[in-house]
């Protein structure tokens, strides 16, 4: 094997005889995939759990979130089919994904945000990729349902998660865990916006099931103020922190429902203060950090073990969706203390940075 052989392209060569794909399909590839599964350690340690838990750090994929499994798919497709241009609703993952990947491609990309409501990394990927952003005053159910529509009179390639191809990238994050545990988790948490990770998620574990042996109970976590699944039905005004999951007519309706069903799992809903609670539990503890909307799934999985509804002594993976960079100004907006900011300002000499130190060792 020559070097350029041996380097890790992406997850279509890697699973290409899983996906929809044949061996000529020129894949649109950013070395995705491949993410870490990270034990946590402190944190179940504190809290008393005896439990085997797993972090699956998605938020370290090329755009920062696990967007970028599902939308290597869908442009090498659209690619692989002629098409010129994507176009996607988006929190601001997708956005920003579908804007690298169409950058990589040499195509243009099309992008719905809703004002005022995408944090900041997330807008400055789609920006710098190159995407037209258009910022609409509504929110992501209204800019899904005006791409829907759109795309019926402009030759314009749908790349949400309606579009098969984006859960056929997504599955191949069941395939890493089943390869790095052996085989699947007992329970497998995730936050759930339009449920289409979720719905993935099991499309991998139940095409693997041979080979691990089981298949986790399926778990799907929302925000308080934006949980249609909860409800049994669209929220007309979602509203939550996680502005990554602040959906109120998931797209992947009918598919969770049949998840939850056939995996025995339930859909349950957090608290925005909760959810950042478990954000800053795992960067603080675990050094990990994740954006809000990816700490819910922690959140949720540590309130479930507490309660005994997930049992002791089970193996748990959590998916963290996306990265903590994603979004900085509710990170720093948590740090600040009752007197301001967190940060130390001291003279620039020895005396004053020894006292600091000094006096913030015990
Ligand atoms: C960090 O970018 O829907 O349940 O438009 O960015 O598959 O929708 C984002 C979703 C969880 C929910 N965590 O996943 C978008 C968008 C993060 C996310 C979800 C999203 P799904």
């Amino acid at each position: 094997m020559s070097q350029t052989e041996q380097r890790y392209t992406g997850l279509v060569d890697r699973y290409r005889q899983y996906l929809p794909v044949d061996a000529h399909t020129p894949a649109v590839c950013l070395g995705e995939g491949n993410t870490p599964l990270i034990r946590l350690n402190n944190i179940p340690a504190a809290l008393g759990l005896d439990v085997e838990m797993y972090v699956k750090f998605e938020g370290l994929n090329p755009t920062g979130s696990f967007k970028d499994r599902g939308m290597c798919m869908a442009v090498t497709k659209a690619v692989e089919e002629g098409s010129e241009a994507i176009i996607c609703a988006s929190t601001g993952n997708t956005s920003a994904s579908a804007a690298a990947y169409a950058a990589r491609a040499g195509i243009r990309s099309f992008v719905l945000i809703p004002e005022g409501k995408i944090a900041m990394g997330k807008l400055a990927q789609a920006l710098m990729h190159g995407a037209v952003v258009l910022q609409i005053k509504g929110n992501f159910d209204a800019g899904m349902q005006l791409v829907k529509d759109v795309a019926e009179h402009a030759p314009v390639t749908i790349v949400n998660s309606i579009n098969p191809y984006r859960l056929q990238g997504q599955k191949t994050a069941a395939f890493e865990i089943i390869e790095a545990l052996g085989k699947a988790p007992d329970y497998h948490c995730l936050p759930v916006g339009n449920a289409g990770n979720i719905s993935a998620h099991w499309m991998g574990y139940r095409e693997w099931q041979e080979q691990a042996g089981n298949t986790p109970v399926m778990v799907g976590y929302q925000a308080a103020g934006s949980a249609p699944f909860m409800h049994g039905g669209p929220v007309e005004h979602p509203e939550t922190v996680a502005t990554a999951i602040r959906i109120g007519n998931p797209q992947s309706w009918d598919k969770a429902w049949v998840v939850q069903k056939e995996s025995g799992g339930w859909f349950d809903a957090l608290e925005d203060d909760e959810i950042l609670a478990a954000q800053r539990l795992l960067a603080k503890h675990e050094g990990v950090f994740c954006e809000p909307a990816s700490a819910t799934s922690v959140a949720g999985a540590l309130r479930d073990l507490k309660a005994g509804k997930i049992p002791a002594g089970k193996s748990i993976v959590c998916t963290l969706t996306g990265h903590g960079l994603k979004d900085p100004d509710i990170a720093i907006e948590q740090s600040k203390g009752e007197d301001g900011t967190k940060v130390i300002t001291v003279d620039a000499e020895l005396e004053a940075v020894k006292r600091a130190l000094l006096d913030n060792l015990g």
